[in-house]
C-alpha cells in the first residue's frame, strides 16, 4: 500500500502545493532539531533526508531526532544504499535516469535489497532527473554523469516520460544543490504537460518568489535545503 504517495496523488487532484524541506545529515546538529523544525515554513509537508555522501549512520541519528519532534512525513532521499534507514516512513527510491552510469541506475538499487525487502518503509520509485544548474554539483560528481542543458527541453520532457513509462510513480527534476540557476518554469511547465505523475522540483530555490513561480509552472513538491541550513 502506497499511503503517503496517496497523499501526494491527493494533493496533486486537489491543487494543493506541496513543500518538502531537505536535510543533508552530514550538516544536521541534533541538539538543534527543535529550532531547525521551528525555523522552516508552517506550509512545510514533508521533511527529506539524504545527501551525496553521509556518514554511515549519520542518516539514522537524523531520522530519529526528526521523528521525534514532528509529526511531519520523513521521506529518504538516498545518495547511496548506506543511507537507507527504517526510521523513516518513505523512501524515494530514484534511479538517475538523465545518466548513463549504470551503478545509479540499477547497481545501487540492487545493493538496497537486503535492507529493503522486509522493510516498513514505503518504497516510491521515482525518476530522477539531474538538469544543468549552472555550477557543478554534488550529484554530478558523485554519479559521475553529466546533468542534461536546460535548452534540450525536448530531452527533459522525453527522459520523464520514459520514467513514467517504466513505472516510476514520481518525477524529481534536479538543478543541484545549490544551483545558481534552478530549473527553468519552460521546463517545468512542459514535463507537467507531459507525464501524469506528481512532479518535483529542487535545486537552488531560495526565495518566496521562486517558489512561486516554480508552483506556477507546474511543480506539485518543491524541495528546499540549502536556504534552511545554518
Ligand atoms: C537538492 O533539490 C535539492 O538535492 C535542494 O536543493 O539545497 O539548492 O535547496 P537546494
Amino acid at each position: 500500500m502506497l499511503n503517503f504517495y496517496r497523499h501526494i496523488e491527493a494533493a496533486v487532484a486537489e491543487n494543493r502545493k506541496l513543500l518538502a524541506i531537505l536535510i543533508d545529515p552530514d550538516k544536521f546538529v541534533e541538539k538543534e532539531t527543535e529550532a531547525f523544525l521551528k525555523s522552516i515554513p508552517k506550509t512545510t509537508s514533508h521533511i527529506f533526508v539524504g545527501g551525496s555522501t553521509v556518514e554511515n549512520n549519520q542518516t539514522e541519528k537524523t531520522v530519529k531526532a526528526i521523528k521525534g519532534s514532528t509529526q511531519l512525513p520523513v521521506f529518504l532521499f538516498p545518495g547511496d544504499h548506506n543511507q537507507i534507514t527504517d526510521e523513516a516512513d518513505a523512501i524515494l527510491f530514484l534511479s538517475l535516469i538523465s545518466g548513463r552510469n549504470p551503478e545509479y541506475l540499477i547497481g545501487q538499487q540492487l545493493k538496497s535489497v537486503v535492507k529493503l525487502r522486509n522493510t516498513s518503509l514505503e518504497i516510491i520509485p521515482t525518476g530522477y532527473i539531474l538538469i544543468d544548474g549552472g555550477k557543478e554539483c554534488a550529484v554530478q560528481r558523485v554519479s559521475n554523469t553529466e546533468p542534461i542543458p536546460q535548452f534540450e527541453v525536448d530531452t527533459i520532457v522525453h527522459t520523464a516520460l520514459a520514467g513514467q513509462y517504466s513505472g516510476k510513480k514520481l518525477i524529481y527534476l534536479e538543478a543541484g544543490s545549490g544551483a545558481r540557476v534552478p530549473v527553468s518554469e519552460e521546463i517545468i511547465t512542459a514535463v507537467k504537460k507531459a507525464i501524469d505523475i506528481p512532479l518535483i522540483v529542487g535545486g537552488g530555490i531560495r526565495t518566496t518568489q521562486q517558489q512561486e513561480k516554480a508552483y506556477e509552472a507546474g511543480v506539485d513538491i518543491l524541495v528546499m535545503g540549502t536556504h534552511f541550513e545554518k
